[in-house]
């Protein structure tokens, strides 16, 4: 199948049943046994839920892998992968990550003997330096929240496994989708998504997803799921699988915007720097375009006056853009990262890499583009 039929069909089947086209939602925790252990494959709704088994197969599917598995919330789903992992385990990842997964790195699976180091993973040299005996995971978002910085997974993950085949290499790719890239088929073992955001679409649910496409990598993470139990529930599985059938078409939709957004704000007289991988200046635009098969919908900026006052003034003045945190859905976003999503990141760190006071991140909705840019031109030149 195409990915534009897979997004409506893959891994799909009409209930058995009563032939519903679209699968219900099976708000039950538990199911009937006949006699103890004897049942129809589904037990209890932590191991399986049947609506969820049905956003797991769409989700394996999209992404080209054999196996998927959806979690209350992406956090969850990356707090899944670490636990793969043991003490004294080193992982290898991006400066430039969202601020709750840089978090749940430093905050939470420090103290219990995993060792991060933070490289720039957009050159893969970068990454290859820092492998060590104990090195056991590869973590990479690309493009990258908020800096939008591109990794080369394919020559990133060829260099790590020449090094050591039994490293693995994960990738976030919450930010280009499936419609963009499939790391898999790049040669990554696994795939994370904040499924909150482009798989789900609407802003109306948090989740989040993994895929992968080897059985031993999905029995261990089948077994974190269950033992550790934080699943999606039905009604938010529903919403998901309805998200991901229309994924490639509102996809085009944030490409197109995106990349006149970004086009916009190059020529606009008081913009500064403008990150955008879809332009030609963008220092990792080559393999952006042999990566991805188009761009994206997620824009960030400065202006000239690098001010916080100014960005505040045009945060808090967006009409169309609403100021909040999160991306991926229909509707247009705009985000302070240093005050909202990267707050969590200490000062220090952020200044590092350019997440300052100026920086500004867009999520491009699929609204009509003249309201989008009469938006921002307004909000700019106030
Ligand atoms: O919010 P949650 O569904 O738990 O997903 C976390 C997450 C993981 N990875 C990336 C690349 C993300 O962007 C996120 C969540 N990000 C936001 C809420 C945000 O506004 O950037």
């Amino acid at each position: 199948m195409k990915f534009n039929t897979k997004t409506i069909h893959g891994g799909q089947k009409h209930e058995e049943t009563t032939g519903a086209v679209m699968p219900p939602i099976f708000q039950t925790s538990t199911f009937a046994q006949s006699s103890p252990g004897v049942h129809k494959g589904y037990e209890y709704s932590r191991a399986a839920n049947p609506t969820r088994t049905a956003l797991e197969d769409a989700f394996a599917a999209i992404e080209n892998g054999t196996h998927g598995f959806a979690f209350s919330s992406g956090l969850s789903a990356i707090d899944c992968v670490l636990r793969l992992l043991n003490p004294g385990d080193e992982i290898i990842t991006g400066d430039d990550l969202y601020g709750g997964t840089y978090r749940m790195f430093t905050r939470m699976f420090s103290k219990y003997g995993l060792k991060f180091k933070f490289v720039n993973t957009d050159s893969v040299a970068n990454v290859t330096k820092e492998i060590s005996d104990a090195t056991k995971l590869i973590w990479l978002e690309t493009p990258t929240n908020p800096l939008m910085k591109i990794a080369d997974i394919a020559e990133i993950t060829k260099a790590v496994k020449a090094k050591n085949s039994n490293i693995l290499v994960a990738v976030d790719n919450t930010f280009a989708t499936p419609y963009l890239q499939r790391p898999l088929d790049l040669g990554a073992d696994i795939v994370m998504h904040s499924a909150t955001k482009y798989l789900g679409g609407h802003s109306d649910l948090v989740m989040g997803a993994l895929m992968v496409k080897e059985e031993k990598l999905a029995e261990e993470i089948h077994f974190i799921q269950f033992a550790g139990g934080a699943v999606a529930g039905p009604m938010d599985s529903f919403l998901a699988l309805r998200g991901v059938k229309t994924l490639h078409i509102r996809m085009q939709r944030h490409c197109e915007n995106g990349k006149a957004i970004a086009t916009f704000l190059t020529k606009h007289p008081k913009v500064g720097e403008v990150y955008y991988p879809g332009l030609e200046n963008h220092p990792n635009h080559k393999i952006a375009k042999e990566q991805m098969d188009d761009f994206g919908g997620m824009v960030s900026f400065r202006l000239k006056d690098e001010t916080k006052e100014a960005a505040f003034k045009f945060l808090e003045n967006t009409k169309v853009f609403t100021l909040a945190e999160s991306l991926g859905g229909v509707e247009s976003l705009v985000n302070h990262p240093t005050t909202m999503t990267h707050a969590s990141i200490p000062e220090p760190e952020r200044l590092k890499i350019g997440i300052t006071d100026s920086l500004i991140r867009l999520s491009v909705g699929i609204e009509d583009i003249d309201d989008l840019l009469a938006d921002l031109d307004q909000a700019i030149n106030l």
